[in-house]
């Protein structure tokens, strides 16, 4: 098992240096003195348990998933499937315009996502600022999140135990978007693929969040950091719910290197395209393809 690399956020110095150093190794890294108190992630896990305790028919009023909504075990328009259930909602500031859609999701709970997702928006910012310090980059990056239009998106997963052993729950996949924040309860599951072709899997900690590279960061830094492809297992003994904030940009950003991360005479990689058009072709794509291959040059 490798160590994934952990980042202090309360040791300012070395934080922006780890995670830079994360995200070209690993593409993944454990943030630890978040500041995002505990109380709030209880409250949220708690309503998540509620909601996934209701009768499937209650569940079901509130799907299915296109795009948003509740989903059992079918994930994507194209077939894939898991051993999960989940919630998938458009993020701030949108979140609350999905509730007359959602009948059995109650007002708590919608209460308490608009609350976590803000807190979270607002890690991220401020892990995408600490790249673009390290990088000497302007604060190009958080803005993208940070706007009003930003296309983040919010998912709330459960995996109930599993009898069969290690069946997939979430197929391996890299996320399209720039960021990920994921938090799950103490049970595990989920594993990320080394530079080596490897799973590695990542142990749960609940005080923990965890950040993906997404295919979008992938792009913007021209590949000196790479999305990460990860995976869940299903366990046989404990329920699992996770949950991941999506940070997007808005739909008609372009989406091309940073000028001034360049070298000289340094072309970008990929051709030139918004991130509506990497969305359309991204709910094309079955779970586990390489959705960026598409916009490779040549
Ligand atoms: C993977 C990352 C996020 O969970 C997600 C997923 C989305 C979905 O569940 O609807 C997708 C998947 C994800 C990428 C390819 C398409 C779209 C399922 C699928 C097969 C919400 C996202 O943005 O892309």
């Amino acid at each position: 098992m490798v160590e994934i690399p952990v980042v202090d956020l309360s040791d300012a110095i070395n934080a922006k240096k780890l995670i830079v150093e994360a995200c070209r190794e690993f593409g993944f890294f454990k943030v630890i003195n978040h500041g995002i108190s505990r109380e709030l992630v209880a409250m949220l896990e708690s309503e998540a348990v509620n909601f996934f305790e209701l009768p499937q028919h209650e569940k079901d009023r509130s799907g299915p998933p296109s795009p948003f909504g509740y989903g059992n075990t079918r994930i994507g328009p194209n077939g894939d499937t898991g051993w999960v259930e989940y919630l998938l909602l458009s993020s701030q500031p949108q979140l609350m315009l999905h509730k007359p859609h959602f009948p059995t999701i109650p007002e708590p709970f919608w209460l308490v996502m608009g609350e976590y997702t803000s807190a979270v928006r607002q890690l991220l910012m401020g892990v995408l600022d600490s790249i673009c310090e390290e990088l000497g980059i302007g604060t190009a990056l958080s803005g993208l999140i940070g706007n009003e239009r930003s296309d983040s998106c919010f998912r709330v997963n459960h995996y109930p135990p599993c009898p069969a052993l290690n069946k997939i729950g979430f197929g391996e996949h890299t996320d399209p978007q720039i960021m990920s924040v994921l938090r799950s309860c103490d049970a595990p599951g989920l594993q990320i693929c080394l530079k080596n072709g490897s799973w590695d899997p990542v142990p749960s900690d609940p005080n923990a969040f965890y950040f993906a590279v997404g295919d979008t960061l992938q792009v913007m830094t021209n590949g000196r950091f790479k999305s990460v492809k990860h995976r869940v297992l299903t366990n046989c003994i404990k329920s699992r719910v996770s949950m991941i904030y999506f940070g997007g940009p808005p739909l008609t950003e372009k989406i091309r290197p940073i000028c001034s991360l360049m070298e000289e005479g340094e072309e970008s990689m990929y051709k030139k395209f918004t991130w509506s058009e990497y969305k359309k072709s991204a709910y094309k794509s079955i779970l586990g393809e390489d959705r960026l291959k598409r916009f490779h040059k040549n």
